[in-house]
């Protein structure tokens, strides 16, 4: 191998090593206890819940979620403000180095809107986690009926936004 041929290969191998550290990107993440909110048949919109670890030294952002089963998949927060629970869209869930964040009623969840299908109690749902950099998590989320929430306690996910 000459000089050449030799820089060649080390900017290859460098250019792997590189490749291999971004798809790195989303390790150190994990989710656990997904679920979706199971809906009458004439309720057209439902959310995901779940816990997503960063066990990294690296903080990881949230930006996007996807699902076949939906027209749209926004990330909302619920909070209360006067004794009334608003929703908002939000950006971004950060989830910073060696933490966790729990997407749950009454919180952060992943809205998903004009559902193509209705959900079913027991069924498993796809739900696709995008984080910035690229990085992705594909979730299978049960669906259950759990909680006091009902959907009237939801009505129609009108957002204040
Ligand atoms: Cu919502």
């Amino acid at each position: 191998m000459n000089t050449r041929n030799l820089l060649f290969f080390m900017s290859a191998a460098i250019a792997v090593i590189f490749l291999a550290y971004e798809a790195h990107a989303a390790q150190g993440v994990s989710v656990s206890h997904a679920w979706v909110q199971a809906m009458p048949p004439t309720q057209t919109t439902t959310a995901a819940y779940m816990t997503i670890t960063n066990t990294s030294s690296k903080e990881v952002v949230l930006v996007s979620a996807s699902s076949d089963i939906a027209g749209a998949v926004e990330i909302h927060r619920m909070s209360e403000a006067n004794g009334m629970m608003t929703m908002a869209m939000v950006k971004q869930i950060a989830i910073p180095a060696r933490s966790q964040v729990t997407l749950q009623p009454g919180g952060y969840h992943i809205m998903l809107i004009n559902l193509k299908k209705p959900v079913h109690k027991g069924e498993m749902v796809p739900v696709t986690l995008h984080f910035k950099g690229g990085a992705s998590i594909i979730v299978n989320a049960e669906v259950k009926m759990q909680g006091k929430q009902k959907p009237s306690s939801m009505p129609g996910m009108r957002m204040s936004q």
